[in-house]
Order: structure tokens, then sequence, then C-alpha cells
């Protein structure tokens, strides 16, 4: 067996995809606890600096996503993809609208750079985020709405990396009070999730480093 460290922090969402996918494919690894993302060790694992990085019998894969798809061809028994290629296809395309355009806007240092550098004030901010949120959302609950079938969760009957992709954005949005209301089924996935232990123990509220545990 691999042996596999994350480094992570408990509110990374990219790395809470991560998490929950390691979890589906029933892959134990170690929890790496980032204290400081800028610094200068850690740039030495991943020269970005952002989180998560996989270490995978000490070589460092950084980007969520792509540690994703390393996981499922290395452990492809349970896949997080359906077997059908078009809806492989719609689950892909599902899950990159959140990693790939979503996220990227609304992430940490984003919100960082309004606040610091173009003296954005926390209102503006909140709205930007909201913005984003509901623009994103809304596209993945018509995407959702087309699927040519009704799945337990977004592409299946079981959970996989669309999901994986989701929750973490819904608690995101959760947690800038975004109205979630419009998204039926978005929450109605996010609800089955919820029920699932690969799911709760890659919550936030469930890591070491959280605050208070
Ligand atoms: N595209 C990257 C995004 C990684 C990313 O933005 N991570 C955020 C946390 S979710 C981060 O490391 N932020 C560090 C910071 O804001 O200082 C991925 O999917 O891994």
């Amino acid at each position: 067996m691999k042996k596999l460290r994350l480094h992570t922090r408990y509110q990374n969402s990219a790395g809470q995809r991560v998490r929950i996918v390691l979890n589906l494919k029933q892959l134990p690894y170690e929890y790496v606890a980032i204290p400081a993302v800028s610094s200068e060790a850690y740039r030495a694992i991943n020269p970005q600096g952002l989180m998560p990085t996989l270490e995978i019998d000490g070589r460092a894969v950084a980007q969520s996503m792509a540690i994703v798809e390393l996981l499922e061809e290395l452990f492809p028994d349970p896949s997080v993809l359906p077997a059908d290629p078009l809806l492989r296809a719609e689950a892909r395309s599902f899950a990159y609208l959140i990693s790939a355009d979503l996220h990227p806007i609304n992430n940490n240092r984003v919100r960082r750079y309004l606040d610091g550098v173009l003296g954005v004030d926390e209102r503006q901010i909140r709205d930007w985020y909201r913005h984003w949120v509901g623009e994103a959302f809304s596209s993945l609950e018509r995407q959702l709405a087309q699927r040519s079938a009704r799945y337990r969760f977004c592409f299946d009957d079981r959970p996989g990396l669309a999901d994986a992709c989701l929750v973490p954005q819904i608690d995101n949005a959760r947690r800038f009070d975004c109205d979630l209301s419009p998204y039926p089924l978005l929450l109605s996935v996010d609800a089955q999730c919820r029920q699932l232990d690969a799911f709760k123990r890659a919550a936030p509220a469930m890591q070491p480093d959280y605050p208070g545990r």
C-alpha cells in the first residue's frame, strides 16, 4: 500500500474534496495540518504555496483535481466517476465549473487582495462572493435539472467527484450566508452526502486542527 500524506487545513475546501475522495475510496492517509501556507518549508513541497498537496511515497502532487485524477488512476475501485462516458463528462463538467470557475475567484487570497490592496470594503466583498456563488449555483442547478435521469447523487446513485466538489462549496456558501433556497436539487444532493461517513469525516469540524478540538 502506498503511503499517503495530505497537507491541508480544516477549512481548506479544495483539500476537503480530496479528503472526501480518499474516504470514498477507503484509503488511509496521514493528515498534515499546515500552519502557514507561505512558509518556506511548505513552498518546498508546493511551490505555489496553496493547499492541498498530496505526498505519495514521498513525491508531492499539488492541485486538488490532479490529485483526485491520480487517486482514480492508482485506485480505480471504487471509481468516483460514473460508468457511462457521457455521464462521466457531465460529472467532470459540473466539478470543473466549481473548481476552475467559481472557487478561484472567491477564495481567501482573492478576498485578501480585494481588501488589503484594492481597499474594497467588507460589504462589497460579501456582495462579490454572493454574486459569483449565485452565477455558478444557478448553472449547476440547471445542469442537475437537465440530467436524463434523477440520481440520488449528482450523476450517479453512488457519490463521486461532482459531489466531492459540491459539498465543500456549499459549506463555504453557508459560511457567507448565501441564500441557497433557489437551488433545491443542489441542496437535496448535499443532504444525501452529509449522511455518509466519507463526507462526515472530511468536514472541517472533524479535522484535527479544527479550533477547540
Ligand atoms: N486550484 C487549487 C486551489 C487551491 C486553493 O486555492 N487553496 C486555498 C484554500 S481552499 C489556499 O491554499 N489558500 C491559501 C491562502 O489563501 O493563503 C486546487 O484545486 O488545489
